[in-house]
């Protein structure tokens, strides 16, 4: 399974031109449509768990567990994922999740619990987008944010590849993010040190954390959904 590292910063013109000069490699532009689900109550947001479909592909991005604990300077400003693109696994992690809340809770639960175990059983089938959309509505999933995103990416070579994507959201907001991708388990300080020399590279000197696209969607859309996250320090 794959690790996200990954610091978010706002860009200008300026930092933009720094790119090539600094080796990083222009490699594209892309746009694509991304949709987040969550259970009605936000039971896989509150617990930091993003479900997307992203022109088709499902991911989840889980919370990562690692042995290293950052500097809490280079904490406040790296997220670290761990992300799921095996369909199976994504059903199997959000039936765990949901399953775990609804076995905390009553008796009046049992009946979520069965539709739970009657979906867990079709698990390792092959999946068809007919599935994935009767999969939603057995889990009472449904769709919390959809937004496009236009991304030009660019690729360094730091000990390993460094990615820096700079994203434009549809619904007027930009953000760009310095990202390295390795193995679960490998070394999470070298990842942060790749990203914060990049970062130094380029000439990002403030120590602020910066929002992603979730948080400023949320804040303008989602104001009650933000605010429950916010006081569960997810965000
Ligand atoms: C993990 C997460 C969310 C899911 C989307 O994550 P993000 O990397 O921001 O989106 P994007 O489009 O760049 O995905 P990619 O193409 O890199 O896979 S939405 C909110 N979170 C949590 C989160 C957080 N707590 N702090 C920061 C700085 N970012 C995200």
């Amino acid at each position: 399974m794959t690790v996200e590292v990954e610091r978010k910063f706002v860009y200008n013109a300026e930092m933009m031109g720094k790119l090539p000069h600094i080796g990083a490699k222009y490699i594209g532009q892309r746009q694509f449509q991304d949709q987040y689900f969550d259970t009605p109550d936000f039971l896989l947001t509150l617990k930091d768990f993003w479900l997307r479909c992203r022109e088709g592909l499902w991911e989840l991005k889980c919370p990562a567990v690692s042995g290293t604990t950052p500097d809490n300077e280079t904490q406040a400003l790296c997220s670290r994922y761990r992300e799921i693109t095996s369909f199976p696994l994504i059903q199997s992690e959000v039936k765990g999740i949901i399953k775990e809340h609804t076995a905390e809770g009553s008796e009046s639960n049992s009946s979520q619990r069965e539709q739970i175990d009657k979906v867990a059983k079709k698990e390792d089938t092959a999946i068809c987008s007919a599935d994935a959309t009767k999969w939603l509505s057995d889990f009472n999933l449904i769709c919390f944010a959809e937004f496009k995103t236009k991304r030009r990416s660019f690729m360094l070579e730091r000990d390993g590849a460094v990615r820096v994507d700079l994203d434009q959201a549809d619904f007027g907001y930009c953000v760009g993010e310095i990202e390295v991708l390795m193995p679960e388990g490998g070394d999470m300080n070298a990842a942060l040190q790749r990203i914060t020399s990049t970062a130094a590279e380029l000439g990002l000197s403030s120590e602020e954390r910066v929002k992603g696209k979730m948080s400023v969607y949320l804040q303008r859309y989602q104001p009650d959904h933000y605010a429950k996250l916010l006081n569960a320090h997810i965000l």
